[in-house]
């Protein structure tokens, strides 16, 4: 292992974020290291997709268990750590809010200490969301919008947040939180509304199901391309002092609208098949999200470069060939 490689570790690797970002990871040359929590399953099909499962050296251990992660900083040598790993699904926080917590807040408490212990210099991403905008306080979110919360999901991750913003100013570390507004690629878990719609446009249109179950499609969301944000999370850690950032698209589309779009793609007309199931209506409900990414397009030199309806087209394309396999 030489020296002059650069070595990275990221948290959440058989995520979607985890994919993407291995992928430019090592297309920029890195070392990439991967935590793997144990499942009972496979986990690993988004690396294999994306064609980078052989490159990566995965290493046994849980966002619960600092014990695993000191052992991952130290096998890995990693001068980069992007903690990506989370219960990201805002609808089973509700559920699962203990789970949740302990997951995405002390689990990011656990990643800063392993990081503070093991190699105080080796710089920190911490996985922010606009969710912690939830009920928001201005039409356009940045930088400088208070937060409030409106699931366990969202309080957890605000509590990461500040721990993040806490050791960069109480221990000096170089630790950066990207406050990244929802971003989507064919590699999405079907849990989330766009995979969603997109997998079941395709099952309509080939017969293999009937109708679509949403709950509100009037919730408005400022949607982006996940390969496009994990460039802006590499490019939080090489500025030369760690700071927060939002990236967002600028622009807030419905889910009413993503399922117009979705369901065009594949030529049929979405209000013909999508029913509402108000079991799936959130017990507060985040209705609106628009970010203000002014920040990181003039100090990152960050800009989306994927448009919506492209995006979708990429999410429908990939799935019809699936489904067509
Ligand atoms: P995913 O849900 O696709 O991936 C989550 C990852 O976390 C998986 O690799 C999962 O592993 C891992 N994980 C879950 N629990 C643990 C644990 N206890 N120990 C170790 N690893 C664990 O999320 P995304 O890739 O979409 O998002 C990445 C991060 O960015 C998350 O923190 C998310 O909250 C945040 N975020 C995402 C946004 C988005 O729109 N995608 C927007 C803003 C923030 P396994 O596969 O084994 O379950
Ligand atoms: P979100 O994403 O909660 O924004 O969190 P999700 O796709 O789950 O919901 C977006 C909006 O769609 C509405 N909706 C539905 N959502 C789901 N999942 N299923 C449905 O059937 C449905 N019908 C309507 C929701 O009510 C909501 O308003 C995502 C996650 O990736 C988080 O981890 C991340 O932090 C945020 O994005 C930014």
């Amino acid at each position: 292992m030489s020296n002059s490689v650069r070595r990275a570790l990221i948290t959440g690797i058989t995520g979607q974020d985890g994919a993407y970002l291995s992928r430019l990871l090592l297309e920029k040359g890195y070392e990439v290291f991967g935590l793997l929590a144990r499942r009972g399953t496979d986990t690993t099909w988004r690396l294999r997709e994306l064609g980078v499962a052989a490159e990566i050296r995965l290493i046994d251990g849980d966002l619960l268990d600092l014990s695993s992660l000191i052992r991952a900083l130290e096998i890995s040598r990693a001068s980069e750590v992007y903690n990506l790993g989370a219960q990201s699904f805002v609808g089973t926080s509700w559920q699962q809010p203990l789970l949740t917590a302990q997951v995405n807040g002390q689990g990011a408490i656990n990643v800063l200490e392993a990081v503070r212990l093991v190699n105080r210099d080796a710089r920190f991403y911490q996985a922010s969301t606009s969710e912690m905008f939830g009920l928001a306080q201005s039409p356009e979110q940045n930088e400088g919008t208070p937060f409030h919360p409106r699931s366990p999901y969202g309080v957890s991750k605000l509590m990461a947040h500040w721990a993040t913003v806490n050791y960069r100013e109480s221990h000096g570390l170089h630790a950066s939180s990207g406050i990244l507004f929802n971003h989507e690629s064919p590699l999405r878990g079907l849990e989330f509304v766009t995979r969603k719609i997109t997998h079941a446009a395709c099952a309509i249109k080939n017969g293999r199901q009937a109708k679509l179950y949403l709950g509100n499609l009037d919730a408005k969301r400022d949607w982006g391309f996940a390969g496009d944000y994990v460039e802006a999370m590499w490019a939080m850690l090489q500025q030369p002092k760690p700071d927060d950032y939002v990236v967002a698209t600028g622009v807030a589309t419905s889910v009413r609208e993503f399922c117009r779009l979705a369901f065009e793609r594949v030529g049929l007309d979405y209000a013909q098949y999508v029913e509402i199931d108000p079991g799936l209506f959130r017990p507060a409900e985040v209705e609106f999200l628009l970010g203000d990414s002014t920040k990181a397009r003039s100090r990152l030199s960050w800009k989306p470069k994927t448009s919506l309806p492209e995006l979708i087209a990429m999410m429908v394309d990939a799935d019809v060939r699936r489904q067509t396999k």
